[in-house]
């Protein structure tokens, strides 16, 4: 869709929004340097977390405190070398880590142009859980499985399935033609950034065309549903938070 005469695909709407690269504007946030951030959910949108597109100048780094936050980062291009705690690692394209709240992490000596997308929220603790700990590793590392058993809808589960975790970060791969099989309304947000190929979104009462760079914000129950199009997969990596009571 031209953009001239003010046209966009993006829409903030009081239970979802989609916002597309067209629309970002960037700033700076605290704990990165020679970096730009876009902030593309928040609380001040309704979500209960944050999802932010962080690129990295030549020169760049990160630095984050420790606080009550905990960090979901995925390498979308580019690499560094990441730290939380005592674990250092190398990071590419593909990478992702965990720093658990409490946990300061740093990216050292990042190439000119990383791109990295962090899911950001409070952590909620659980009486008797074992916190979550630190993870460093990467998407070709995780086996994918068929979601409710079916091929052209694969899964690919992030984080480990544990009661001290309360979030998920996984990434949906679908084959042309591919889709949800049902309309999900749920009581767990999702962040989501389109990796690859393209599709139909339907969020609550609206069907929207999304490609690779999109980002979506789900709340609560919002109706939710996808279909692939074109002629290569279309994958998303999403968020969600998980494993603690309602009340
Ligand atoms: O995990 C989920 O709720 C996932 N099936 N939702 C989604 O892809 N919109
Ligand atoms: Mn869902």
């Amino acid at each position: 869709m031209s953009e001239l005469f003010g046209h966009t695909r993006a829409r903030v709407a009081a239970r979802h929004a989609l916002i597309t690269p067209n629309n970002h504007v960037a700033s700076t946030l605290p704990g990165f340097t020679d970096a730009t951030a876009v902030v593309l959910i928040s609380p001040v949108m309704g979500a209960r977390f944050a999802q932010t597109l962080i690129t990295f100048n030549k020169g760049g780094a990160a630095n984050v405190a420790a606080s009550d936050v905990e960090t979901f980062g995925y390498f979308m291009s580019g690499g560094g070398t990441l730290g939380v705690g005592t674990h250092r690692q190398r990071c590419e394209a593909g990478g992702f880590f965990f720093a658990p709240a409490g946990q300061a992490w740093t990216l050292t000596a990042p190439k000119s142009g990383t791109q990295l997308t962090l899911f950001q929220k409070k952590f909620q603790p659980l009486a008797g859980a074992p916190a979550p700990r630190v993870i460093i590793s990467e998407v070709a590392k995780v086996k994918g499985t068929p979601f409710l058993g079916d091929p052209a809808a694969n899964l690919q589960m992030l984080l480990p399935d544990e009661p001290g975790y309360d979030l998920a970060v996984n990434i949906f791969a679908y084959q042309p033609g591919g889709h949800l099989p049902f309309v999900e309304s749920h009581i767990m947000e999702h962040g989501l950034l389109m990796l690859e190929g393209a599709g139909v979104y339907r969020l609550e009462d609206e069907w929207y065309p999304v490609q690779a760079g999109d980002v979506i914000w789900m709340g609560s129950y919002c109706p939710q549903w996808f279909v692939a199009m074109g002629k290569t997969p279309a994958r998303y990596l999403y968020y969600k938070d998980v494993n603690r009571s309602a009340l």
